[in-house]
């Protein structure tokens, strides 16, 4: 079974920031996931620009920008100009005006397009700009924090899009409490992703290399 494993550069130690990063690529992680945040459209400061462009330049492999700022729009550029083609990144729709201008943008740049659908935000308002996006980030925890608890009326949205992806030509991805369980039960279904946080990957005795290998083989 194919899908790809993304890691949650916020759960990284930040002590040895270069060797996390080598050690990651190194188990085989498909993408580093790089979760911004503004402390206004979500209640935190996890990564900024300067995390991601380090991390831009310590990998070649592809890097998932999640944009958790009010208005995208306005500043988006700063984070296009350090990135490289073939990155993506994912906007939350509620936090815009006119989300699909910003898609646009991030299509002129070169990027991938997606869009981030929090818990609470529904299949239905998102539909127009499906067609637009490559991909489609469901949040399965409210979006501000890692090792927060998986909310179980989210799995339903999954019914919905799923369907849709062929048609519409986008991938689907899991962000939040993504555990052994819910890949073995949602690979299988056709969700292409799953980010790694606290919940799989970054634990006190884990071995990147031994984990990601696990999970690949769905042993977890
Ligand atoms: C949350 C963020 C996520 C988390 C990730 C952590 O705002 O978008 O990407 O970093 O979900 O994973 P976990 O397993 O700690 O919930
Ligand atoms: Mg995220």
């Amino acid at each position: 079974m194919n899908f790809e494993l993304n890691a949650s550069m916020m759960c990284a130690n930040y002590g040895h920031l270069a060797r996390e990063v080598e050690d990651l690529e190194e188990a085989g992680v498909d993408s580093f996931h790089i979760d911004i945040m503004d402390g206004r459209y979500v209640p935190n400061f996890a990564m900024s620009i300067n995390d991601m462009a380090f991390i831009a330049s310590a990998t070649k492999k592809p890097l998932d920008v999640h944009l958790m700022l009010e208005h995208p729009n306005n500043n988006i550029g700063l984070f296009l100009e350090k990135l490289r083609k073939g990155d993506t990144v994912y906007i939350h729709p509620e936090a815009e005006y006119h989300p699909s201008t910003t898609l646009q943008k991030i299509i002129n740049a070169g990027m991938i397009p997606g869009i981030a659908i929090n818990p609470g935000t529904s299949v239905e308002t998102v539909m127009e700009m499906l067609h637009i996006v490559d991909k489609v980030l469901v949040m399965s925890v409210n979006p501000g924090n890692a090792g927060q608890m998986y909310l179980p009326y989210v799995s339903k949205k999954y019914d919905k899009l799923l369907p849709l992806k062929e048609e519409m030509g986008f991938k689907v991805y899991w962000d939040g409490a993504c555990s052994a369980e819910k890949i073995l039960e949602f690979a299988p279904k056709g969700v292409d992703g799953f980010v790694l946080g606290t919940t799989l990957l970054f634990r006190e005795g884990y071995v990147y290399k031994d984990q990601i290998e696990k999970i690949r083989k769905l042993e977890i």
